[in-house]
C-alpha cells in the first residue's frame, strides 16, 4: 500500500515527468509519417491506416457517409441522446459566455482604433480512438469552435477493426454539426489536416488531445497551422482538509487514474488521519473498479498522497505542480481561490468531484497537462478566433504626429518609414 509522504520527501519532478520532451526516436518516427503524407497523400493516409489500424479503406474511402451517420443513429438509445444533449446545452450555455465582442475607440482628433474578432475558418479537431475515444470530447472541441463562427469543422478519429467509428462518436459529431468526418487517426491524421491531401483540405488549426505520436505530431506541424496546446495524460490533484470524506477523495482520485497508466493522482493534506483514510481507501475502491489494472498502474506511480504543514503550504505546491485538474475539497473554498495561481480548472467543494467537469456542468474538460497549466489555459472560443487590429488615423492626428513617427523611423534607418509619412504632410 501506498504510504504517506512528507513534501520535503516527494520527488515533484517523478510524480509530473511525463512531458514529451525527450522522444527522439518517436520524433523520427513521426518526422517519417508527416513526409509521406506530404509527397505521397491520400495514398499514404491508406497505407498507413492498413499498417497502424489494421484497416483497408481504399474500397469505402476515408470520409464517413451520410449512411453511416444514419446507422449510427439506430444503433444509440434514447438514454444517451438527452444525455448528450442536455451536456451540449450546458457547455454551449457556458461556452457563449466567453464570446469576445469587436471594439471600437473613437478619439476626440477623429481617428479611430479598434479590434475585430474574426473566426477561424476551417478548423480540424482530433478524437483519439479505441477505448480513449470519447463522445464527450467532441462536445468540448466542436461547441466552443461552433460558438466561435467556425464555419469548417472537421473531425478526424482512427477507425476501428471494421473500418468504421462508435456510433456515439458520430451521433455526437452530428448533434454538434460537424458535417466532415474522415476515419484517419495518428500522426497521420494531423499531417493530413495540416498539409491537406486530395480528399482533406488543409486546416488552419488543429485541436483536441491525442496519444504522443499525434502530441509530437502537432507539436511539429505548429507555425504551417496553429494548435491548441500538447496536452498529456490526466491528473487530478486534491487539496483537502479535515472535513472530506475519505471515500469521496479516493473515487475522485480514481475517476482520472482510470484513464491512463500515466495519469496522476495525487491527495495534499495537513491532516495525515484523512491521508491515511483515503490510501486505504482507494485499495478497497480498486478492487471493485472494471479498468483495475490501468488505474492501479497509474496510481502506484504517479499518485502520491502527501502531508503538508498547513493549507497554505498545501496551496503553493499546487501552484508548483500546475495541476490539470485541481479539486478544493475544504469548509471554505472560495477562501482559497484567491491563491490559485496555476491549475488548468479549479472544482470547488464537496458536491464537484472532477466528473461533473468531465461530462456536463459547461467548462471545457481539454485541459493543460504536465504543468503547462502555467503558461496554457483550457480550451475555449478564445482558441478558435483570431484578434485584427483596426487603424483609422485621422488627418488632424497624422499632422500632429507626424514629426515624432519620422523621427523614430529614421532611428532605426528606415527612410522609407519616415517619406511615407511626410509625403501626407504635403497635402496641407
Ligand atoms: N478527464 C479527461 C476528459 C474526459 N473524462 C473525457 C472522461 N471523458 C480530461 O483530462
Ligand atoms: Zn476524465
Amino acid at each position: 500500500m501506498k504510504t504517506v509522504q512528507k513534501i520535503q520527501d516527494i520527488d515533484l519532478k517523478k510524480l509530473i515527468n511525463k512531458s514529451y520532451g525527450d522522444n527522439h526516436n518517436l520524433e523520427e518516427k513521426v518526422a517519417g509519417i508527416l513526409q509521406k503524407i506530404r509527397e505521397q497523400g491520400d495514398e499514404a493516409l491508406y497505407d498507413l491506416t492498413a499498417a497502424f489500424d489494421g484497416v483497408d479503406l481504399k474500397g469505402s474511402g476515408l470520409r464517413v457517409t451520410d449512411q453511416e451517420i444514419w446507422e449510427a443513429y439506430k444503433k444509440v438509445d434514447d438514454v444517451y441522446l438527452e444525455a448528450i444533449s442536455q451536456a451540449m446545452n450546458n457547455v454551449r450555455t457556458y461556452h457563449e459566455k466567453q464570446k469576445r465582442v469587436s471594439w471600437f475607440d473613437i478619439a476626440e482628433d477623429g481617428s479611430i482604433l479598434g479590434q475585430i474578432i474574426r473566426p477561424l475558418q476551417r478548423v480540424g479537431i482530433y478524437v483519439p480512438g479505441g477505448t480513449a475515444a470519447y463522445p464527450s470530447s467532441v462536445l468540448m472541441n466542436a461547441l466552443p469552435a461552433a460558438v466561435a463562427g467556425v464555419e469548417e469543422i472537421v473531425m478526424v478519429s482512427p477507425p476501428l477493426k471494421d473500418g468504421s467509428l462508435l456510433p456515439e462518436v458520430l451521433v455526437a459529431a452530428a448533434e454538434c454539426g460537424v458535417k466532415e468526418i474522415y476515419k484517419v487517426g495518428g500522426a497521420q491524421a494531423v499531417a493530413a489536416l495540416a498539409f491537406g491531401t486530395a480528399t482533406i483540405a488543409p486546416v488552419d488549426k488543429i485541436t483536441g488531445p491525442g496519444n504522443i505520436f499525434v502530441t509530437l505530431a502537432k507539436k511539429m506541424v505548429y507555425g504551417t497551422v496553429d494548435i491548441d496546446m500538447l496536452a498529456g495524460p490526466s491528473e487530478i490533484l486534491i487539496l483537502a482538509d479535515e472535513s472530506a470524506a475519505p471515500e469521496e477523495l479516493a473515487a475522485d482520485l480514481l475517476s482520472q487514474a482510470e484513464h491512463d497508466r500515466l495519469a496522476s493522482a495525487i491527495l495534499i493534506s495537513p491532516y495525515s488521519d484523512l491521508l491515511e483514510k483515503t490510501v486505504i481507501e482507494v485499495e478497497r475502491q480498486l478492487e471493485a473498479l472494471p479498468r483495475a489494472e490501468i488505474a492501479r498502474a497509474s496510481w502506484d506511480t504517479y499518485g502520491a498522497a502527501i502531508l503538508v504543514e498547513d493549507l497554505e503550504e498545501g496551496i503553493n505546491l499546487v501552484n508548483r505542480i500546475a495541476p490539470e485538474h485541481f479539486e478544493l475539497v475544504v469548509q471554505d473554498p472560495f477562501a482559497w481561490l484567491g491563491k490559485v495561481k496555476n491549475a488548468g480548472a479549479v472544482f470547488l467543494g464537496r458536491y464537484t468531484p472532477e466528473p461533473v467537469g468531465d461530462y456536463f456542468a459547461g467548462p471545457n474538460h481539454i485541459l493543460p497537462t504536465g504543468g503547462t497549466a502555467r503558461f496554457y489555459s483550457v480550451l475555449s472560443v478564445d482558441t478558435f478566433v483570431k484578434r485584427i487590429s483596426v487603424i483609422n488615423y485621422s488627418e488632424e492626428a497624422l499632422q500632429r504626429d507626424a514629426a515624432q513617427i519620422a523621427y523614430l523611423a529614421r532611428k532605426e534607418g528606415l527612410e522609407a518609414h519616415a517619406r511615407a509619412i511626410e509625403v501626407r504632410q504635403k497635402w496641407r
